[in-house]
């Protein structure tokens, strides 16, 4: 596989140097076995120079499907690189679609197509009016694209197809605050989700919510045999991997959950968690959570924020209450530690 491992410097024609055009043309770089770090850099220059120059990814941006750690998916957030432009906070975020093989239990691998060697994709998180641009790097050997959710303009919109060796630049406002989600939308859509091109996308309100401990729970499924149904499930792209490894969770410390339901093949997933109820807040919409349950019913791509906290301590189980789902790797423990006083 053709990594980035040296700098690189592109002849870009004359045409693509205006901002205006890359935007209404899609973007569609022909950059084949280059990088584009600096396709951002290059629209600043305004036509007045022919070749951009390409730094290397970094390192951990580079290992192909070599492995997800699912205790760091859990709490890991991509803020994107952070500058102004005209007086406005710009988020850039560089994502690479890549193909990875994933070993998902002692007897089954499975090829993955993911950004950045991560199923899910990293968790892009924003402030809402922030700019938010996305510096996708097709690598994966297939067409594919960023679709996501939340308001942008239709050009921005992630259906057209990425082919493989390309670049595209999805640029837009981060609206609205709430819990999104983003995904390949190259058909057939269920396949590309499937394989992994999914992540989630949060974005905060102007005013922050009160502080918590955060993680992303985004459940999804695995198709191993290719018959349109999923043999295993999973929490952040590893099944069981809460079984194995508990997340680790303080007493009494107030617990900011952002869940995603992922599953396709299976038209709704419930989350359950044990021992206790949650407070809902339907897509993030709401700056305070609005009612309890231990059960949430989801469709796919639906998602939102539950907020709880544990007053006793031990292990408590979470996971969708249709069963099948669960034992088939949608499951997983939190081991509440004593700590904070009631
Ligand atoms: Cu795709």
């Amino acid at each position: 596989m053709r990594r980035w491992t040296q700098s690189k410097t592109v002849d870009i024609k004359q045409s693509f140097l205006n901002r205006r055009q890359l935007l209404q043309a899609g973007l569609l770089l022909g950059v084949t076995g280059a990088g584009a770090i600096g396709l951002s850099q290059l629209w600043r220059s305004r036509g007045r120079s022919t070749t951009v120059t390409i730094p290397p990814l970094p390192q951990e941006e580079m290992h192909h499907g070599a492995g997800i750690s699912p205790l760091k998916v859990l709490r890991e957030f991509d803020y994107g690189t952070v500058t102004q432009e005209n007086g406005r906070t710009v988020r850039e975020f560089r994502v690479e679609a890549q193909t990875g093989e994933l070993q998902l239990n002692k007897s089954t691998k499975f090829i993955t197509w993911n950004l950045n060697g991560r199923v899910p994709g990293p968790t892009f998180r924003a402030t809402a009016g922030d700019r938010i641009r996305v510096i996708f790097y097709n690598k994966a050997g297939h067409s594919h694209s960023l679709h996501f959710h939340g308001t942008h303009p239709a050009a921005m919109d992630g259906v057209k197809p990425v082919r493989n060796g390309n670049v595209f630049i999805y640029e837009f406002d981060a609206e609205p605050y709430g819990v999104h989600l983003y995904h390949c939308h190259v058909a057939p859509v269920t396949r590309h989700i499937g394989k992994g091109l999914y992540g989630m996308f949060i974005i905060d309100p102007p005013q922050p919510r009160p502080p918590a401990d955060e993680m992303v729970l985004i459940m999804a499924g695995y198709d191993t045999n290719g018959d349109n149904k999923n043999e295993l499930y999973a929490f952040n792209g590893m099944p069981h991997a809460y079984m194995h490894q508990p997340i680790p969770i303080q007493q009494n410390q107030l617990i900011r959950l952002y869940v995603l339901n992922m599953i396709e093949f299976d038209p709704v997933a419930t989350f359950h968690l044990h021992a206790n109820l949650f407070r809902v807040n339907p897509t993030g919409r709401l700056l305070e959570p609005s009612y309890e349950a231990d059960v949430i019913t989801m469709g796919t791509a639906e998602r939102h924020i539950l907020e709880f906290s544990f007053k006793e301590t031990g292990k408590f189980m979470f996971h969708p209450h249709q069963d099948g789902i669960a034992e088939a790797g949608c499951m997983g423990y939190f081991d509440v530690i004593s700590g904070l006083p009631s």
